[in-house]
């Protein structure tokens, strides 16, 4: 009995650690006509929607990023050169252009920079997302 209250509360624990970082939201580039893939993110407090985007290896990519209305900085961060994709961008509410080209099948994080001092990271609070390159 004292062994399942105790899998009743860890359970619990992780279904509201879950909950607190949002349900993983995907989405797969659409290609258009001139063989450019495109997305859309939005930033928020402390989301991105989608949190998991999903492109294909060697073709032009293109992100639309932007922020919710709302005082708090949002960017958006992904560092890995080696890969072609290397950006930091300031979210605003006027939608901007992200255009990189991944040369390399894996999985890389993206996550806003924004921290206060003393206080968790945004990264931290859950504006993190996977950027998922497949062949
Ligand atoms: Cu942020």
């Amino acid at each position: 009995m004292v062994k399942n209250a105790f899998v009743s509360v860890v359970l619990l624990l992780l279904l509201s650690a879950g909950g607190a970082y949002g349900e993983e939201k995907v989405f797969r580039a659409v290609p258009g006509q001139d063989g450019v893939q495109r997305a859309e993110v939005v930033g928020g407090s402390y989301f991105f929607s989608p949190n998991h985007l999903v492109v294909k290896v060697g073709v032009p990519v293109e992100l639309t990023v932007k922020k919710e209305p709302g005082a708090v900085p949002h960017s958006i961060v992904l560092r890995a050169p080696d890969t072609g994709i290397d950006f930091a961008v300031a979210l605003a509410t006027e939608p901007k252009t992200v255009r990189f080209t991944p040369t390399k099948v894996g999985k890389y994080q993206f996550f806003c920079d924004k921290k206060l001092p003393f206080l968790e990271s945004h990264r931290d609070k859950g504006m993190r997302g996977l950027l998922e390159v497949i062949e």
